[in-house]
């Protein structure tokens, strides 16, 4: 994506010319991702192996509109900061759009799209943000093994990338190619 910060974070975003990335980026990155078209037996036969294979037994549903979330501005606002978890981020997408930001390897924001049939898994440690697009809804499934953690721990952290999760997520996908808080 563009480094515009002048601009709604809505937006696209999309860098002039545009600069594709490709699945195989992503995977690198250790981002998993599936079709998972809702509500069709196809769908929720593929999802079930999905949670099954991977141990996602908690699931809920959240619809992220204005007239739908408590706090909508405050929640927005902090999706929109970059942060990492100490677990996967699992979403699945049930209608609407939105936007996942991630860093590469250099630092560098990529911007995601999610929209309806989109099953995406950001890994533990990845440092990472979310905003609705234009159209200003979302609803999706958060998946999670066991006992949902939401905490967010925002950019820079403590412990930078001493932090357990981080050191892990470098280690495994980054090689220590980045540079610290
Ligand atoms: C997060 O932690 O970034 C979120 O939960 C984003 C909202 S889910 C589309
Ligand atoms: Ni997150």
């Amino acid at each position: 994506m563009d480094n515009d910060d002048a601009t709604d974070q809505r937006e696209p975003h999309q860098r002039a010319p545009p600069a594709p990335v490709a699945p195989a980026t992503l995977a690198a990155l250790g981002i998993l991702a599936w079709k998972v078209p809702p509500a069709t037996p196809a769908g929720d036969a593929r999802l079930a192996a999905i949670r099954a294979a991977r141990g996602y037994s908690y699931q809920d549903t959240v619809e992220i509109s204005r007239a739908t979330l408590a706090g909508y501005d405050a929640k927005l606002k902090a999706f929109y900061e970059e942060h990492v978890h100490t677990d996967e981020e699992i979403r699945y997408v049930l209608s609407g759009s939105g936007y996942f930001d991630v860093r590469d390897g250099g630092d560098a924001w990529i911007r995601i799209l999610v929209k309806e049939g989109d099953l995406i898994v950001l890994p533990e440690g990845i440092y990472h943000r979310f905003t609705l697009d234009t159209s200003n809804y979302v609803k999706v499934n958060r998946l999670f093994v066991g006992e949902p953690v939401w905490t967010a721990h925002n950019r820079p952290q403590e412990e930078g990338e001493a932090a357990p999760s981080r050191a892990r997520y470098v280690e495994s996908f980054l090689q220590g190619g980045v540079k610290a808080t």
